[in-house]
Parts: C-alpha cells; sequence; structure tokens
C-alpha cells in the first residue's frame, strides 16, 4: 500500500520521555491546519523542536529554522497573512517569548491567524529564580482571540492521563479553530504556552522503535523529493576526540608539575581539623557584604563574574577561588573533589545561575545552604532547603570561623586546578572561545558586559578575575594586563532571563550611562540577534563599545547539554546542528561595513590584546571578530574536566 495513503493508527511511544510524547500530541493538533511553523532555537522547546522535525520527516509540515524571535515571528505572520491558514512561531522561555509580542500586536489588529507556541519552564519553577523562568502565562492577553496552557511538570500533567495526551491534541486544534474564527472579532493571534519538564529530549528505549519512524503525523503533505530537498545536511559531521588525545598533547614534565603542585596543596589540607567546614557562593549581584565575611571567617569564595567580587569595591580582599566549578565537579576519589566533599555549610549571595556543579553542591543533603538577603529578593527557591537570612550576624554565626588554612588549601587546589586547565588550553592547537574569552575578560580595562550562552560560562570556568594569577603566570594577553587598580568597572550580564536578545544594545546603555567606553563579549548568535544595536540614526553619537564577538558560526552552547549527546547517536547529527547549532556564516565585516562600524578580524590573542588595548582614545562602536570552531568544544571540555581530575 502507499504509505502516504495508509489510515492513520495510534502510535505507541509510551516509552519515550513525557515532553517528547505532549510536544507529538501538540504537532499533531497544529498539523489539521497548520503547513508552517518558523522555530527559533532553545533549550526549553527542545521537545517541540525534536517533534517538529520529526513532523517534518514524516511529511506533516514544514519548519523554518530562524536566529531572531522577533523575525520567527515576522515570517510566520507574512506566512500566516498571505495563506489565511494558521502559522505558527515556536520559542524558547524567558525573554524569547517577549520578542514575538510586534507581531502579535500586528496580528491582532490585521486579523492574521498568528499562533505563538511558547515553552515554559513546569510550573514549580516560578517565582524560584530558575533561570529563563518568568510569566508567560496570558502574557499576550486582550491581543489574542484565546489561548491555552499545557502543563508537563513533576507535581502535574496537564492532560492527565496517556489516554488525556490524546486530550492535548484535541485542545490544540479546537485553538486553531479559534484563530481563524470568522464570527466574534474574526480571525487573530492565538497562544499555546506549555510547562515541559526534564528530560527535554527524546530517550533511546531499547527493543522499542524510534518513535521517529513511527507513522505519528498527520498524512504527508509533502513529496518525497520535497522532503530530500529540505533535509540536505546543514553541517558537518560532529567530531569524535578522546581526552587522552590531549593528555598526549601535554608535555610530561608540565602534567608532572601540575600533578605535584596539586598534592603539595592537598596534603596540607588534609591535616585541617575544621569543625565545619564551610564556604560562600556568590551568585550573580551579590552584597559585597558577605565577600568580606568570607574573608574575615576564613571561608573560601566560589564566586560567579557578575558576582561583583571582581569590582574595586570588593578586589582588595585577596581574591576568589580559582577554577571553583572544577574542583566542584572533580571526582570524588580525585584529589581536587577531596575538598568539595568536605563543605558541610554554605552561605549564598545573590543569584547562582551558571554552572551546575554549584547548583549540586546546593542541593547536596549533607550541606546546609542559607541564603544571606539583606533585602527582599524577587524570587525564592522552595525547593532548595536553604533559608533565607537578612541579618549579617546570624550569618556570621551560622558559617562560623574556619582557619585560614582551610581557605589556603581550596586557594592552592583552585590555583593548581587552574594552571593545568590553562597549560591544557594552551596546547590546543587552535584558538578556542574557552581561552578567548578567558582573555578579555582578564585583559579589558574597560566595564565588561558578558553575553548570555556560552562566553559567561567561560570566563567563569577559566578566567582568572582577580588578577592574582594572570600577572604571575604571564599569560595576560600582552598590552592589555589586568589591573584591578585601573579602574576596570564592574562585570555585568543579564541574568534575569539570560535572554540572547539586546545584549549589545545593553552594552551601548552601559556606556551611556557611564559615559566611559564599555566592552562587550558575546556570541556570534547573541551579536546576530541584536544587529540593530549598530544602526544609530545620523547624527546621533554612537556609544562607546567594543564588541567582540566570538565567532563559532552558531549556538555552541546546545552540544555542551543534553543535545549534544542525542546529536552523537546515529543519524541525528545534521538534525541537532540544524535545531540547536542554527549554523549561520553571516559577512560579519560587511555587516559592520553596511552600519559603518568599524570592523577587526583578529587571528591570535596578541592581535586581540592589541585590539583591546588603550580603550580610552577611541570613540564609537566596533566589532572585533574572533573565529573559533564549536565542533570539538564539547571534547574540549571533558578533556579540561579530565587533565583537573587526573591531578
Ligand atoms: C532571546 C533568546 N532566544 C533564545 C535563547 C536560547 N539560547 C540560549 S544560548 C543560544 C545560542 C547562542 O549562540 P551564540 O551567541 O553564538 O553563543 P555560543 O553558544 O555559540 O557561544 C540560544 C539560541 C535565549 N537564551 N534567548
Ligand atoms: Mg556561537
Amino acid at each position: 500500500m502507499d504509505s502516504s495513503r495508509r489510515p492513520f493508527r495510534e502510535f505507541d511511544d509510551s516509552q519515550d520521555a513525557v515532553s517528547l510524547r505532549l510536544a507529538r500530541r501538540v504537532i499533531r493538533g497544529l498539523s489539521l491546519s497548520m503547513r508552517h511553523v518558523v522555530l527559533a532555537p532553545g533549550s526549553r522547546s527542545a521537545p517541540l523542536a525534536y517533534a517538529l522535525a520529526e513532523a517534518e520527516e514524516l511529511g506533516a509540515l514544514r519548519v523554518h529554522v530562524r536566529i531572531d524571535e522577533r523575525s520567527a515571528a515576522f515570517t510566520a505572520l507574512g506566512i500566516a497573512m498571505d495563506s489565511g491558514s494558521p502559522a505558527g512561531v515556536v520559542t524558547t522561555s524567558g525573554t524569547a517569548t517577549g520578542n514575538l509580542l510586534p507581531a502579535m500586536m500586528e496580528a491582532d489588529l490585521a486579523g492574521v491567524p498568528l499562533v505563538a507556541i511558547t515553552a515554559d519552564r513546569p510550573e514549580e519553577l516560578h517565582g524560584t529564580g530558575a533561570n529563563q523562568t518568568t510569566v508567560q502565562q496570558g502574557m499576550f492577553a486582550s491581543r489574542v482571540r484565546d489561548e491555552i496552557h499545557l502543563e508537563q511538570s513533576e507535581t502535574r500533567l496537564e492532560p492527565e492521563s496517556r489516554d488525556d495526551m490524546l486530550s492535548a491534541e484535541t485542545q490544540v486544534a479546537l485553538l486553531m479553530r479559534q484563530a481563524v474564527e470568522t464570527r466574534g472579532s474574526g480571525p487573530g493571534p492565538v497562544h499555546l504556552n506549555i510547562g515541559f519538564a526534564d528530560p527535554l529530549v527524546p530517550q533511546v528505549v531499547d527493543g522499542v522503535a524510534d518513535p521517529a519512524q513511527q507513522r505519528w503525523a498527520r498524512r504527508p503533505i509533502l513529496d518525497e523529493a520535497q522532503r530530500r530537498r529540505m533535509h540536505r545536511d546543514a553541517g558537518r559531521p560532529l567530531e569524535q576526540l578522546h581526552s587522552h588525545e590531549l593528555l598526549g598533547r601535554l608535555g610530561e614534565e608540565e602534567r608532572q608539575a601540575a600533578r605535584e603542585q596539586i598534592r603539595r596543596g592537598l596534603a596540607a589540607a588534609q591535616q585541617l581539623d575544621v569543625e565545619v567546614p564551610g564556604a560562600v557562593v556568590m551568585g550573580h549581584d551579590a552584597p559585597s557584604e558577605a565577600f568580606t565575611l568570607a574573608a574575615e571567617l576564613g571561608q573560601p569564595v566560589l564566586a560567579e563574574p557578575t558576582s561583583g567580587a571582581f569590582d574595586e569595591r570588593t578586589a582588595a580582599v585577596d581574591g576568589a577561588v580559582p577554577a571553583h566549578r572544577m574542583l566542584l565537579q572533580a571526582p570524588p576519589s580525585s584529589p581536587a573533589g577531596w575538598l568539595a566533599r568536605r563543605i558541610r555549610r554554605v552561605v549564598v549571595a545573590g543569584r547562582p545561575t551558571l554552572s551546575r556543579p554549584v547548583q549540586q553542591l546546593l542541593r547536596r543533603a549533607d550541606v546546609e545552604v542559607v541564603q544571606y538577603a539583606p533585602a527582599p529578593l524577587p524570587w525564592s527557591d522552595e525547593r532548595l532547603p536553604r533559608r533565607a537570612e537578612a541579618d549579617l550576624e546570624a550569618v556570621r554565626r551560622f558559617l562560623g570561623r574556619a582557619p585560614q588554612d582551610w581557605r589556603d588549601a581550596w586557594m592552592a587546589a583552585g590555583t593548581t586546578a587552574w594552571e593545568s586547565m590553562r597549560a591544557s588550553l594552551e596546547a590546543e592547537p587552535r584558538l578556542t572561545s574557552v581561552r578567548t574569552a578567558a582573555a578579555v575578560a582578564e585583559g579589558v580595562r574597560t566595564p565588561l558586559l558578558l553575553g548570555s550562552s556560552s562566553v559567561i560560562r567561560d570566563v567563569d570556568l577559566a578566567a582568572d578575575l582577580s588578577g592574582v594569577l594572570v600577572g604571575s603566570q604571564g599569560m595576560e594577553p600582552g598590552a592589555a594586563a589586568s589591573d584591578a587598580s585601573s579602574g576596570r568597572g564592574p562585570i555585568r550580564a543579564m541574568r534575569g532571563l539570560s535572554g540572547i536578545d539586546g545584549n549589545v544594545s545593553a552594552a551601548s546603555g552601559i556606556a551611556i550611562a557611564r559615559d566611559r567606553r564599555v566592552t562587550a563579549l558575546v556570541g556570534d548568535l547573541t551579536f546576530l540577534h541584536d544587529l540593530n544595536a549598530l544602526l544609530i540614526p545620523a547624527g546621533e553619537q554612537a556609544p562607546s563599545v567594543d564588541v567582540v564577538v566570538v565567532n563559532d558560526g552558531g549556538g555552541a552552547i546546545f552540544d555542551q547539554l543534553e543535545h549534544g549527546e542525542v546529536g552523537r547517536r546515529p543519524g541525528r547529527a545534521a538534525r541537532v546542528e540544524r535545531l540547536f547549532g542554527t549554523p549561520q556564516a553571516a559577512d560579519l565585516q560587511q555587516l559592520a561595513a553596511g552600519h559603518g562600524v568599524e570592523h577587526r578580524l583578529v587571528e591570535d590573542l596578541d592581535q586581540l590584546a592589541a585590539a583591546l588595548a588603550h580603550p580610552d582614545d577611541r570613540l564609537g562602536l566596533r566589532v572585533i571578530e574572533v573565529r573559533t570552531d564549536r565542533s570539538g568544544l564539547r571534547d574540549l571540555h571533558a578533556r579540561l574536566a579530565a587533565v583537573v581530575a587526573e591531578g
């Protein structure tokens, strides 16, 4: 029988992740009346992305991937306007959703059936300070003809049972009817918000057919030739490297020396008798008193780049623990993991948003956590066994005084971990984004805005922001050496919702507010998302911003998340690259030239340092492009972890 004419039969994906199962029903409901969906990349929306790719492969609809949600939404608007049928735009959670508003406003008054499909965090994460979590239900209220919310969370699944899963499809199909309803106010936009809970990727279950191979989508609308054209390979196959290859590249002498240093530091630490071993985690925008308190009590400080710990106001205190993420994630059996396992009490100041090892520390059953919060916080994480404390004296009593050696041991372990990691990075044959980000953060003499995505994590991982190590190790990028006393200014980032939108514009705002030059360090998609920041009307004074773009031709971060693993499954690389990597080959030089903005392509760290030197002599916007390769980053991170773990 012609496969495209087979009658619909129920399919079995009961072994798959609930998020994927829900997403498939949603897409089935959509595909009854929708032929085109425009997708912008993101993690929370991953189940929809995977389900859409499956549906497209099965011929049920067409998927168009765009980087900027605002433009994605207008693209869908154009499709819906022209065809009169609903067209969808899919985004991840957070500010991504806000970018749909202009198109939704237009669709409302123009009567266009634009369908906003926004992935949300599960309800229990709302109000907890969880990353990229905001009020999305009802966010387009008064502009939409109808809106529904579907929820798949730890505590609630709505629809509730497997049978009811089918009702998700029905609800979505009914929502589509509202979009094209001619009575009342006529056709118009609708909003479908869906709370997805982890895991967000298709499961691999032995013996069960890949649901993608099942005929779960509605009747194919495309012929084979059309489908094949759409599925041309989006990228190169992902490179598989192994950690021993890098270890092989490091000189044996260097490795021995690094190991020896760690051993010495830890031998001293293991003699220590600390009554209640503690630590202070400095998250984003932490109150500076916590930093002083930690120093006074002899407790190690584990600080994020935007905590404020590296501002002039606190930099006088002698530094936070370098490479703390590496120590926290080192295997318990390794010497570097020993210190982390000893921690029993943690004071958190500010909001930690960057690294999983820190989150895991705060969730450990054997660790008591207090949040130092002198002012009310806009969130409270009830899932954490953490109490908020406004009184510094109470925090002081809770944390207690540790012998100076406890902190020294952390600094020794951190320093040696940092050194072996840096030696590893130096040994890389090509310039990596991690090394570039660290060099910029250590080298600039201006306030610095760190873009969302990888750069801020790279800085958190590998940069020595206190300037303690860089000078002594001679690893500074030449002329632009870090000097806290030169009035470098604060390190900022948009951690409220961690969007990749508006980052360059925000840096421009900082430059205007401070009336001085600012450096923005951003990924290529983050830069392109906010390309309009370069568009300054004639006669206006352009803000003084050096925009350093780490151009790796797409979104690197996803490969380091669970999607990297999906991409390594047989036959999945091209799909993951298309949906998450979103490869781009824009010519930044020409884009800059088109805006009348200076552009410089730098090939190595010396050129980068030269480009960033003497910032005060310059005016206006400049783009400094560093090209790197993202294909080997997942393995690079594994190698760095292995080097530290090896001790
Ligand atoms: C407005 C918005 N849309 C989508 C996302 C999801 N997202 C997070 S990181 C990322 C890719 C960023 O790529 P790039 O700026 O090149 O940085 P890289 O990861 O390559 O270092 C995306 C799309 C987001 N955070 N914000
Ligand atoms: Mg990138």
